[in-house]
C-alpha cells in the first residue's frame, strides 16, 4: 500500500456487525492494516444477512469492511488463542465489539493484553458504559437510539404517526464507531508520549446522546421557561415536563420546515427542507414574491412570525406547487436561502457530484465483480483513500500465519487442527 498516514499501525480487527467495522474501516482507508479475526467457517454475521446474491459475501458485510484482510481462526481452541497471542504482541491496536464479558471469557482480558504487549490500545464498543445499571445488556442500534435519547425526541408529537420514532441513520451503530476511531488515534498519539498503551471505550448509548446534547440543552431551557419557542407546539399547543417530538422543526435557532413540492402526491421524495433563516428574510420575501411580508409588522421579526409560521409555511409550499424539488432550490440558491431537495437513496446512488468526490465509489470484488460502496466522507488534502474490496472469509490467513513466524508444516498443523 503507498504512503498513508496510518501505515505501520497494525489493527487487530475483533469487530462484527456495524459499530466495530465501521470504525476499523476507517482506520484502513488511511492506512492502518487491519486484520479482521474471524471465526472459521461462519465469519462476521453480516456475510450472510441480507444476502442480494446467493452464497456470495452480502452488502452488509462489503460496505462495512473494506481495506482490510481476513484471517480466520477460533479463538476458543489452544491452537487460536496462541495465534492471537502472537498477534496481540506484534500489533498496536485491537478493536473489539463483542456482547459484555465474551473477550474475558475468551481469556483476553485487558490485564492479559498488557501482560502481552503493554503498549497495546484496547478499543471497545458496548451499548452502555462500564459500571451503568445496564452494562450486561446487549444492545443492537436501534436499542441504542432509544438509550441515547434520540427516539424520544424524533418524531410526531400528535396524531396517528405519534410515538417515538426511530431514525434511519445508524446513530448507535457508525456513529459510535467513529467516536471510537478519534478515541483509538488520541490513545495512540498519547502512546507516542508515554510509551504505554490503554483501554479506550465508547458506549452507544453516550455516542447517541452526545448527538442529542441540543435536546439535552432543550430539556434544561424547558425546565426554566417551561416552554420552548422554536417548536411546533409554541405558541398555540401546551408542553410538558419533557422535550416534546418537533416533526421537522429546525431545532435550532432557524424554523425550518420540510415541504411538498410540484409531483409529491406521486413521488414520495417530491421535497424540499426550507429554512427561515431569521437575518435573511427579506430575501425570502423577494424569491416567493411577497414584497408585502417586508414591512407587514406580523412578519418583520422573528418572534413575530413564529405564532404563525406553519401558515408561512403552507404559502412557501403554495409557491412550490409547480416547481419540482430541483427548480426550487435553483430558485432558492440565487436568494442564499439555505434549503435542499430530499433526496432518496436512488438518487444519491446515481449522483455526479458525489461520485466525483469519492463520496460514492465502485470497488472490485473477487466473487461480486463489483460494488458500490460509500467512500470517505473525510477529505484531504495530501490524501486520497483507495478503496479496496471486502476480503473474502480466511482469504489472508496463510498469508498473515507466515508473517508471524509460522513455517509451512506449523501452517499445514494448524489447518488439521481447525483452529483456522
Ligand atoms: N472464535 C471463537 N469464538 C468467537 C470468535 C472466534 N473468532 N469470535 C467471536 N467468538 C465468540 C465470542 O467469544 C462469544 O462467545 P461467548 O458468548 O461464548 O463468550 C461469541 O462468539 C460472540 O458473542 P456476542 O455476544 O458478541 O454475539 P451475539 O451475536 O450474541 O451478540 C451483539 C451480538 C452485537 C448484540 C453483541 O456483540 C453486543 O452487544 N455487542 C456490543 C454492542 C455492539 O457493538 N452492538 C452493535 C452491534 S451492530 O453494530
Amino acid at each position: 500500500m503507498s504512503n498513508k498516514p496510518l501505515n505501520g499501525i497494525k489493527i487487530i480487527d475483533f469487530t462484527h456487525v456495524q459499530a466495530g467495522p465501521a470504525c476499523t474501516q476507517l482506520l484502513a482507508w488511511f492506512g492502518a492494516d487491519v486484520i479482521k479475526v474471524e471465526r472459521p467457517g461462519a465469519g462476521d454475521v453480516t456475510r450472510s444477512q441480507l444476502r442480494d446474491i446467493p452464497n456470495v459475501d452480502a452488502l452488509y458485510f462489503t460496505m462495512l469492511n473494506s481495506n482490510k484482510r481476513s484471517l480466520s481462526l477460533d479463538t476458543k481452541k489452544p491452537e487460536g488463542k496462541a495465534i492471537l497471542e502472537k498477534l496481540i504482541k506484534e500489533s498496536d491496536v485491537l478493536v473489539e465489539n463483542f456482547g459484555p464479558g465474551a473477550l474475558d471469557r475468551m481469556g483476553f482480558s485487558w490485564e492479559r493484553i498488557q501482560e502481552l504487549n503493554p503498549k497495546m490500545i484496547l478499543a471497545s464498543v458496548k451499548g452502555f458504559s462500564d459500571g451503568h445499571h445496564y452494562e450486561d445488556l446487549k444492545v443492537y442500534e436501534n436499542v441504542a437510539q432509544c438509550a441515547g435519547g434520540a427516539a424520544s425526541t424524533t418524531g410526531w408529537w400528535k396524531g396517528e404517526q405519534s410515538g417515538p420514532m426511530i431514525s434511519a441513520a445508524a446513530l448507535g451503530d457508525s456513529n459510535t464507531g467513529m467516536h471510537l476511531a478519534i478515541g483509538i488515534l488520541t490513545a495512540y498519539i498519547g502512546r507516542q508520549q508515554t510509551g504505554k498503551g490503554q483501554k479506550v471505550a465508547v458506549a452507544m448509548q453516550d455516542a447517541v446522546l452526545n448527538l442529542c446534547r441540543v435536546k439535552m440543552r432543550d430539556q434544561l431551557r424547558l425546565d426554566k421557561l417551561g416552554y420552548l419557542e422554536e417548536y411546533p407546539q409554541y405558541p398555540h399547543e401546551s408542553f410538558s415536563d419533557v422535550v416534546p417530538r418537533g416533526g421537522n422543526a429546525g431545532g435550532g435557532g432557524q424554523p425550518g420546515w420540510i415541504l411538498k413540492c410540484k409531483g409529491w402526491e406521486t413521488d414520495s421524495n417530491a421535497y424540499i427542507y426550507f429554512t427561515v433563516q431569521g437575518h435573511a428574510w427579506e430575501p425570502i420575501c423577494d424569491a416567493l414574491g411577497k414584497p408585502e411580508w417586508k414591512t407587514d409588522p406580523a412578519y418583520t421579526t422573528p418572534k413575530a412570525r413564529q405564532p404563525h409560521i406553519m401558515e408561512i409555511f403552507a404559502t412557501i409550499e403554495d409557491w412550490l406547487k409547480d416547481k419540482t424539488k430541483f427548480e426550487a432550490v435553483d430558485i432558492l440558491r440565487k436568494f442564499d436561502i439555505p434549503c435542499a431537495p430530499v433526496l432518496s437513496m436512488k438518487e444519491l446512488l446515481h449522483d455526479k457530484s458525489l461520485r466525483a468526490s469519492g463520496s460514492i465509489v465502485d470497488v472490485p470484488h473477487k466473487e461480486r465483480g463489483s460494488y458500490v460502496t460509500v467512500g470517505s466522507p473525510i477529505k484531504f488534502s495530501d490524501l486520497k483513500p483507495e478503496i479496496t474490496g471486502s476480503p473474502l472469509l480466511g482469504e489472508h490467513t496463510d498469508e498473515i500465519l507466515s508473517e508471524l513466524g509460522y513455517s509451512k508444516t506449523d501452517i499445514a498443523n494448524i489447518h488439521a487442527a481447525k483452529a483456522v
